[in-house]
């Protein structure tokens, strides 16, 4: 097992990450910009570093000074938490050269799902299902006419190094496509610097639905059953639940078996999500996340499970403490991402937290770094706070999450929490029948 693991990242996944070592009996090294230095990650590490000024690109995601920082600490392996270097191919190379452990999946697995266009057609040979396009890059107008034409309109045009509903065009007719063509194009050279784009069949009314993995570096591939993310705004998620309410256990289990088992063949190691788009009963793969995601909470709640604990052991060599017939799915879980965003016009609101009191009682989960007094800087993710909550069915579920949201105090900054609460005293989302536009609509008034 690892002496002492440095974690490269702040907020609530810092915590959620010192948490899993300090159950392990791993001691911990924080990391923080100038403008983090009273940051409860720092004050609840082991020992911390300061790694530069407040802008990301100069502290968390500053290769050089991380990697002195467990150096200088003493650190032997490094926990990337998600977002900021968490999907950086060439930090988990440049970890790895340094003889320290990168806590994730090999630097070749992270390449190979960033490139979405690679993704897809590793999971294509693997027999895992796709949305209907186009067999890799599309190189031209006229290969894309062919295309679009075989599998018929509706289009999308995706940018291979995207991802995250980035650089994504809609060409609904020939006439469309070749305009969605020239902008898709520039938008991938300008913002990836790669204009390599691929097409799909556009579906309409799909909901996101991803699938949690653990691979060990022993051949051992587990799936922690689905999450239903379809309730995002601008690309952003801000409610997951587990189990989706639209599946039943018959279809987690065959999709689950589809995806462990190419993901065994491929090798793959440590934490994974499989992302899909899910319409008419069927399953079409999109991308693969090669991080732990922020909406772990709900499937640890969901299956028992310590999924930071697995990966740090994993990491270090040791076995998948699960088999597949070890997991189960108890009851419904679902969480609610509080930003620090006014509710109505989503603008972030930095600034002095005055009060805190998080919620209690069964069921009720808080991973937060937030506490009185703190000031939400500017620099970063408005993400303040999540909520998890986890009951017997859905319905408690939601009685139980509109309770904690009406216990939750967060004052001196406007927060997302009262949309949260009309999200909850909606029947349409008490239903449980909506796709990835359904929240949109809602926060726009319907
Ligand atoms: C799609 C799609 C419809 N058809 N692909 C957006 C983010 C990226 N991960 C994939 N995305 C989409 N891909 C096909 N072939 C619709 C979306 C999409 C979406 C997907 C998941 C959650 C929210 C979304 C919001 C808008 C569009």
């Amino acid at each position: 097992m690892f002496n002492k693991v440095l974690i490269a990242n702040r907020g609530e996944i810092a915590l959620r990450i010192q948490r899993a070592c300090r159950e392990l009996g791993i001691p911990t090294v924080a990391v923080h910009s100038t403008a983090d230095a009273e940051a409860m990650h720092v004050r609840l590490a082991d020992e911390s570093v300061c790694i530069g000024p407040p802008a990301a690109r100069d502290s968390y995601l500053n290769v050089p000074a991380i990697l002195s920082a467990a150096a200088i600490t003493g650190a032997d392996a490094i926990h990337p938490g998600y977002g900021f270097l968490s999907e950086n191919a060439a930090f988990a190379d440049m970890v790895d050269a340094h003889g320290l452990t990168f806590i994730g999946p090999t630097a070749a697995h992270i390449r190979m799902m960033g490139d979405k266009i690679a993704a897809k057609s590793a999971m294509a040979g693997l027999g895992v299902p796709l949305v209907p396009g186009s067999a890799g890059a599309v190189a031209d107008m006229d290969e894309a006419i062919k295309v679009a034409e075989r599998i018929g309109y509706p289009v999308l045009i995706k940018a291979a190094a995207g991802g995250g509903g980035r650089g994504m065009k809609v060409a609904s007719s020939p006439d469309g496509l070749e305009e969605a063509w020239r902008v898709a194009r520039t938008e991938a050279r300008t913002a990836f610097g790669n204009d390599a784009v691929y097409i799909e069949k556009y579906l309409d009314r799909p909901r996101h639905i991803e699938l949690q993995v653990m691979a060990d570096n022993h051949g051992n591939v587990v799936h922690f059953g689905e999450r239903d993310c379809s309730l995002q705004r601008r690309h952003q998620k801000i409610l997951e639940e587990a189990g989706s309410p639209a599946l039943a256990p018959a279809q987690r289990e065959a999709i689950g078996e589809t995806v462990t088992s190419a993901l065994k063949t491929l090798g793959y190691r440590n934490a994974g999500t499989i992302e899909f788009l899910y319409q008419d009963g069927q399953f079409s793969f999109i991308e693969m996340n090669t991080r732990l995601q922020v909406e772990h909470p709900v499937t640890e709640m969901l299956c028992g499970v310590d999924l930071v604990r697995e990966q740090i052991r994993i990491a270090a060599g040791q076995p998948l403490g699960y088999s597949q017939q070890d997991v189960t799915f108890t009851g419904h879980a679902i969480e609610c991402r509080i930003n620090a965003e006014d509710p109505e016009t989503f603008m972030p609101t930095p600034g002095r937290v005055t009060a805190f009191h998080a919620p209690g009682g069964l069921g009720v989960r808080v991973d937060s770094a937030l506490y009185a007094g703190y000031m939400v800087p500017p620099y970063y993710d408005s993400m303040v706070a999540k909520l998890i909550v986890h009951a017997p069915d859905r319905a408690q579920a939601i009685a139980r999450m509109a309770r904690a949201l009406a216990e939750f105090a967060v004052l001196g900054i406007k927060t997302t929490l009262p949309l949260h609460q009309r999200i909850m005293a909606d029947k349409t989302f008490q239903s449980g029948d909506y796709t990835i536009h359904w929240l949109e609509r809602f926060v726009a008034g319907n």
